[in-house]
């Protein structure tokens, strides 16, 4: 299978065309852990310079024409200029994330604090996150809260939740008709004891309460070691609540690394089930997006090694023999069926892709292109003072 010129191949290449990954603005600049946040040269110093740096990605990588922001690391006076901006050079704006994590009022919790007055500035942070949206004509309000407890006892558990369903009933009433709420969980940290967005099951809960416009976000790092995330993703795929990932992978916790790095066989599974649910075909509206932090390595490479991961275990799902699968399936085949899918899983699907990026008008090894584009280079020699972009944590 797989010869560049098998009748498949082409058919796969057709899907692989229009994926869509969208890139994190806040993966160009510095990021680290509690013990350092590592400097790189040539980091962006404003939205303006993130832009430009996911610009080259899409250029290099043909597929990544959307930037996710993130409010307020990414706030700028005038986001029509921001949005121009973006436009002359071949990117959109994408996913507005919201950020009631970094605020001292939010020790206790944001839209789940017992001061009520302090869900009321967190609640107005995510209205303005769509009065955001509506200049930028992003769809998606993407909201993750670090709200939990570290001690048994804390707080209210139920109490906290009837507090977190008010404010996302108020930010919900405010969407437009052509918006969309995602709801990130996550198992544990900055909170240790309860999140108040644990696991899938919450926000689902919180989501079909809702309504049709919001839905739930799976990011790949935020789940117990061991959890079957694919089995998730089958799972809201069929319920229709699967709004979007956010790519990236893991040894331990939420480590934020290169999507594919650390588990390439989970991501493939994973697109296996997102292609088995429908997930690739764009009128379900999932948006693929990377969340990662590139601590140590370089970031405009990393994000597009980012992007060609992705690519390659998509590639690898799609070429799943889905007939003889069921086939195998149907008959109680057990090593048979696993058999169709560890085929697709070890081919090789690099010459594939790089006869798409060919066809595509993208260079076959989109990682040396960067390293001759002089990209880096430029980017380290021009941007010399001003304050580097970071999560300002
Ligand atoms: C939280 C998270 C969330 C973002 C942040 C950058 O861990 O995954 O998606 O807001 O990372
Ligand atoms: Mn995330």
């Amino acid at each position: 299978m797989t010869s560049t010129t098998d009748p498949r191949t082409h058919a796969v290449q057709e899907t692989l065309r229009a994926q869509r990954i969208e890139l994190p603005s806040w993966a160009f600049g510095n990021s680290g852990t509690r013990f350092k946040v590592f400097a790189q040269a040539g980091v962006p110093r404003d939205p303006f310079e993130k832009i430009e740096d996911a610009a080259t990605v899409n250029r290099l990588t043909g597929i990544a024409p959307k930037v996710a922001l993130h409010i307020p690391w990414d706030h700028v006076d005038d986001f029509a200029k921001l949005r121009q901006h973006a436009s002359d050079l071949g990117v959109e704006l994408g996913t507005i994330n919201a950020n009631v994590f970094q605020d001292n009022d939010y020790m206790l919790g944001s839209v789940t604090n017992p001061n009520p007055a302090v869900r009321r500035k967190a609640t107005n942070h995510l209205l303005e996150c769509i009065d955001i949206m509506d200049q930028t004509g992003s769809r998606d309000l993407k909201l993750w809260f670090s709200d939990g407890t570290n001690y048994p006892g804390q707080d209210d558990v139920r109490a906290r939740q009837d507090r977190l369903a008010e404010s996302l009933a108020e930010v919900y009433a405010r969407l437009g008709d052509n918006q969309r709420l995602l709801l990130e969980y996550k198992l544990f940290e900055p909170a240790f004891y309860t999140m108040d967005v644990p696991d899938w099951g919450t926000a689902y809960a919180h989501c079909m309460q809702l309504g049709p416009k919001a839905q739930v976000v799976v990011d790949t790092g935020h789940h117990a070691p061991g959890t079957n995330i694919e089995f998730i993703v089958a799972l809201l795929l069929r319920s229709g609540k699967l709004g979007g990932f956010d790519f990236n992978s893991r040894f331990y916790a939420d480590d934020d690394l290169m999507v594919g790095a650390a588990d390439p066989f989970q991501l493939f599974r994973i697109m296996w089930e997102v292609r088995r649910g429908g997930g690739l075909d764009a009128s379900v509206g999932v948006a693929f997006m990377l969340d990662q932090c590139h601590n140590i390595e370089p970031k405009i490479p990393g994000q597009i090694r980012s992007v060609m991961n992705v690519q390659e275990a998509t590639a690898k799902a799609l070429l799943v023999d889905a007939g003889e699968l069921a086939a195998m399936q149907a008959a109680g085949d057990v090593l048979g069926a696993n058999a169709v899918l560890m085929d697709a899983y070890n081919t090789d699907v690099r010459p594939l892709l790089a006869q798409l990026r060919e066809q595509m008008g993208v260079d076959r090894n989109p990682m040396a292109a960067y390293a001759a584009s002089g990209y880096a280079e430029k980017i380290s020699a021009e941007r010399i003072g001003g304050q580097a972009a970071g999560w300002g944590a």
